[in-house]
């Protein structure tokens, strides 16, 4: 299978001939959600984002940031990150031979992005502070040193990012709604000019964790929290773009709980085999909560994988029952 930059060229800035970094990202299932669907009264679909190469959608837009990069003659790239960014960036960095450094809020990383970013071989830099912060002092950092800045306030991240739309259309053909978590606000941005650009316009319903809901409360917020590590951010970058988002498709923003976030969270891996990580959980558990309008087909973008945070599930899940090594006890310890 193609990378997307190979898949999708025509709709992409890059020529033939010119450098491309690839993990061959992209291409990832929309499997239909049977108990959902029961649930919401819909026709619902969900796209694994977690199905690319470092476990999440980064991946789609590192593989043109990274590119590009490399074109204008880069010899290292940096973001903030509240960990899947990172790892998708240090992975790409890796694969075409620059450095890499990230920077995210200490201790609020999960452990599988962390342990990504680190065996990728990148600089991770832990700061006493929020994603917030992380994201102004490396904009500010860029100006200073020629360091590729690769967050999502750099263009080629979007393009990557819109071709998650235009696999959603070739699979289903249209779409009525499609429910996505919000973090930076990049990939909410993206799905809606790769819907435009493919003449589509189904409804955005972009879901915030309540403790980090600046787009829904109309400002910032300076302490974000929630469980959902992933979209713990104040002060999205793609602001405006995604609220614009949001009007014209005639959607909204809303937020949250971490209640539901983790309702939704257990019952995509229980009842749907499908184990994402918390953020990813909050289109469905927004889906759940709000509806999508009157939409008779729904997508939920699953940004990124499970195993991403094991802690998390682990803290979430049942626990495993000890064993003696003998027949009885492990017909008791199977069956009781
Ligand atoms: C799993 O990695 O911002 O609204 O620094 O990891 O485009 O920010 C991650 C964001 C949703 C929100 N789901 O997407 C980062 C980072 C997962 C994520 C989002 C993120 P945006």
């Amino acid at each position: 299978m193609a990378g997307l930059i190979e898949r999708y060229r025509e709709h992409l800035p890059f020529a033939d001939g010119d450098p491309v970094v690839s993990l061959e990202e992209g291409s990832t299932p929309l499997v239909e959600a049977p108990r959902l669907s029961r649930r919401v009264g819909a026709r619902v679909w969900l796209k694994l984002e977690g199905a690319n190469p470092t476990g999440s959608f980064k991946d789609r837009g590192m593989t043109c940031a990274v590119s590009a990069a490399v074109r204008e003659g880069a010899e290292a790239v940096i973001c903030a990150s509240t960990g899947n960014t990172a790892a998708s960036a240090a992975a790409y960095a890796a694969r075409a031979g620059l450095r890499g450094a990230v920077i995210v809020p200490e201790g609020r990383i999960a452990t599988g992005k962390l342990a990504q970013a680190l065996m990728h071989g990148a600089r991770v830099v832990a700061l006493r502070g929020t994603f917030d912060e992380a994201l102004t002092l490396v904009r500010r950092l860029v100006d200073r040193h020629p360091i590729a800045l690769v967050n999502s306030v750099n263009a080629f991240r979007l393009e990557g990012q819109k071709t998650a739309a235009f696999e959603v259309l070739e699979e289903l053909g249209g779409l009525d709604a499609l429910c996505i978590p919000v973090g930076n606000a990049g990939n909410v941005t993206a799905y809606w000019k790769g819907f435009r650009e493919a003449d589509h316009a189904p409804r955005l319903f972009g879901f915030q964790a309540e403790g980090a809901a600046p787009l829904v409360h109309g400002a910032p917020v300076q302490a974000p929290d929630t469980v959902a590590t992933a979209i713990r951010i104040g002060n999205p970058a793609r602001w405006e773009e995604a609220m614009d988002a949001f009007t014209s498709s005639r959607g909204a923003v809303r937020a949250v709980s971490d209640a539901q976030i983790l309702d939704a969270y257990r019952f995509l891996a229980a009842e749907e085999g499908v184990f994402c990580e918390p953020a990813s959980a909050a289109s469905v558990a927004g889906l759940l909560a709000h509806g999508a309008g009157e939409a008779e087909s729904v997508a939920c973008v699953l940004t990124g994988h499970g195993l991403k945070d094991p802690q998390m599930a682990l803290d979430q899940a049942a626990a495993v029952v000890p064993c003696e090594p003998d027949l009885s006890a492990v017909e008791r310890a199977v069956l009781g």
